[in-house]
């Protein structure tokens, strides 16, 4: 109701639809003319004088405002497929930005061990299998920046737990929920687990409601029987265990081509498939695996695919790290191993689609990347970046630039490297497991861990030193520094078995909890010293790849669990301990990746009889018969092993590549010397180092 006092002033213009009120502009014109003549002769002035100002101003910004437009519309186009043609380029060529500018000065280090270099004085020997323990701060470390005080932690822990201690980060759309995994508390929480890939869905948790047991009853007899697969003898030969691993693939690509061709991945048991962007994934992810182990023909199907089907063009969101390190890493892998510029035009493609991610206030991208449109977001609920996934593109896009000589890729991938080296909230060289995308600054911060969320930041940082034939001493640095800071602050050894692990900080509290994704790490350090660095990086990978091994051998399906415990009280019960929503496997690499390099390096044959065991226990838990291999729920049960329905790009890109090449005699099959493998085990020629 109106006050009556405001009734008043209520009034109606009704208008007379003939009047065509629209078409007297000559009256208003002639209006505004005589409202001009009634203007002072100073108000007159003073209005022509601003539109003088105007006019002036308007010129002056002109090809300013020009260039926006103009950078507008080239964002608009950027999608178009580029058809500048690319010359296959070897690996003699060299990277299209000087890797030797702007870096201070440091002590040279020459490589102590390998096959054609000599013992190296400044560094540390090869010292007997002791435990490592944290010690003084190698001579090494004289150079790097004195350690900057972390700042006080104003938002309280990101409950490591919530945020950040967990096996997976989430997925897009209705799948991007985090899995609450707390210390004491975890067991309660049975959300959703993610992590690159792995999705965990809260039906799948490893204890389900008894609905979910059993028609959990009903998939157990779709894997495939003791009798379904050729028994796998330890004492199987060479050509016999390389033999077994083809098979594996074989059998693991006869269920993506029955029932996921094209898609992202299968799903065995309800012979479907699962999409997560779109791009044929486990087909990407598999072409170079396929080339290594001769399958020719599967091969040739999977190329008619890429060069038929796979476009980019296509409205959707990717995650940046995941597709960077899948897609765009297994296309230019193929590109090397085939030299078919095929792979190399897509990976162009793919690679300028993914640069939008870039365009943001601090240059640290966000995750994810609408291809189809160049428009790039962080997650729904924050605005932070993964450490692990703004620091692990960088084998890929400073490869793409060499292939390209465009240096767009390089510089926007070392933006982060520089700044991420520059920051503080580091403790010895750890690093926060989230940076925020506006700021540019480590949030969460006091809380570090070689897995979930920051374990390939570590990797890259030897692999990039690597990969630019070992001149970038500030990466070389940084890796040195975090690898003694895991000494000091993350190395311990169990109670009863003296077993060597990795375990996780919070705020100075020590957790010891290390998940599967940790066992990267014998291999990283073996790697790192087979190129020159201190001994005791390989008596550590020593220590933790035993520990990895007991993560298999110590569960009763001979499988390890996605996260491990460890027993810090010296008494006689079990090394490892696992926690009921840690219990399933989702067919990961790292452990074969590490005993991949520890047996080329040592020559050690216990490494490929384990990794012939859990070939064994993966064909035995995890094979589906009708086609393909699967997650399971509870690597302690090899009763009901509880089959989740999905089988990992990486299980074919990866864990059976690293199998095959373990079991392999030939060491120029993917040498180390020549190849560094991204993250994804997708191999990249190291280039060719600068003359002295
Ligand atoms: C893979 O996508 C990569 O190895 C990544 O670095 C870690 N997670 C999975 C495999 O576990």
């Amino acid at each position: 109701m109106y006050s009556p006092s405001r009734k008043d002033f209520i009034s109606l213009t009704l208008s007379d639809p003939h009047s065509h009120n629209y078409n007297n502009g000559k009256h208003r014109r002639q209006s505004c003319w005589r409202k001009w003549k009634q203007l002072s002769r100073l108000q007159r002035s003073i209005i022509l004088f601003l539109l003088a100002l105007l006019l002036i101003f308007g010129l002056l910004l002109y090809p300013s405002i020009a260039e926006q437009w103009r950078g507008l519309s080239v964002k608009e186009a950027w999608f178009t497929p580029n058809d500048m043609e690319l010359k296959p380029i070897g690996p003699d060529v060299k990277p299209v930005l000087d890797l030797a500018i702007g870096r201070p000065p440091v002590p040279v280090l020459r490589p102590a061990a390998g096959p054609d270099v000599g013992a190296d004085p400044v560094l540390e020997p090869k010292g007997p299998n002791i435990p490592i323990l944290a010690k003084p701060p190698t001579k090494l470390q004289s150079f790097v920046h004195p350690q900057k005080k972390s700042f006080p932690n104003k938002r309280g822990p990101p409950n490591i737990q919530k945020y950040g201690n967990v096996s997976d980060t989430a997925r897009g759309g209705k799948q991007e929920q985090e899995r609450v995994q707390d210390g004491e508390t975890e067991d309660k929480e049975k959300t959703i687990v993610s992590w690159r890939g792995a999705i965990i869905e809260a039906d799948q948790a490893t204890e389900p409601p008894p609905s979910v047991i059993e028609k959990e009853g009903a998939v157990v007899s779709a894997l495939a029987k003791p009798a379904d697969t050729a028994p796998l003898e330890v004492s199987a030969g060479t050509e016999d265990r390389l033999e077994a691993v083809r098979e594996a693939f074989r059998h693991a690509w006869k269920g993506y081509k029955d029932h996921a061709w094209g898609h992202d991945e299968l799903k065995p048991i309800s012979k479907s498939f699962g999409e997560w962007f779109g791009l044929g994934l486990t087909l990407i992810d598999s072409l170079d695996t396929m080339w290594v182990m001769g399958l020719k023909e599967e091969f040739t199907e999977a190329r008619d695919w890429v060069e038929k089907e796979l476009s980019f063009n296509k409205n959707v969101d990717v995650n940046l790290f995941e597709t960077t390190i899948r897609v765009l890493g297994g296309l230019l892998s193929t590109y090397h191993l085939t030299g078919d510029q095929l792979f190399l035009d897509k990976a162009k493609d793919l690679g300028s689609r993914l640069m939008p991610a870039f365009k943001t206030p601090s240059k640290i991208p966000f995750s994810d990347v609408n291809i189809g449109k160049g428009t790039a977001h962080p997650p729904r609920w924050t605005s932070d970046s993964t450490l692990a996934e703004v620091t692990s593109i960088q084998l890929e896009f400073r490869e793409l630039s060499r292939l390209t000589q465009e240096a767009q890729y390089q510089e926007a991938v070392n933006e982060v490297m520089k700044l991420v080296h520059s920051l503080p909230g580091k403790q010895d060289g750890l690093v926060p497991m989230f940076i925020n995308t506006n700021s540019g600054q480590f949030t969460h911060k006091g809380v570090f861990t070689l897995g979930a969320r920051a374990d390939s930041y570590y990797e890259y940082l030897l692999k990039q030193w690597i990969q630019g034939g070992k001149t970038e001493d500030v990466l070389l640095e940084d890796y040195l520094q975090a690898m003694e800071g895991v000494k000091k602050h993350l190395v311990r050894q169990t109670g009863p078995g003296r077993l060597t692990f990795v375990g996780e900080l919070s705020h100075n509290r020590f957790n010891p909890k290390m998940d599967h994704l940790v066992c990267f790490l014998p291999g990283t350090l073996a790697l790192g010293a087979h190129n020159g660095l201190p001994g005791d990086h390989m008596d550590l990978a020593v220590q933790l790849m035993e520990t990895c091994h007991e993560m298999y051998v110590q569960m009763e399906t001979g499988l390890s669990p996605e996260i491990a415990h460890f027993n810090l009280q010296a008494s006689d019960g079990h090394d490892v301990v696992v926690k009921p929503a840690d219990r399933h496997n989702l067919l990961r690499p790292e452990t074969v990746e590490s005993l991949f390099y520890m047996y080329r390096f040592t020559k050690d044959t216990k490494y490929r009889d384990w990794g012939w065991e859990i070939l064994k226990n993966f064909n035995k838990y995890a094979k589906v018969s009708s086609g393909g291999y699967t997650s399971i729920n509870n690597v302690r049960d090899p009763v009901n092993p509880g089959p989740r329905d999905k089988m990992e790009s990486f299980f074919l890109g990866e864990t059976l590549k690293y199998l095959y090449l373990l079991f392999s005699d030939d060491t120029e099959l993917l040498s180390l010397e020549k190849f560094i493998f991204n993250t994804e085990a997708h191999p990249l020629p190291i280039w060719p180092s600068p003359p002295k």
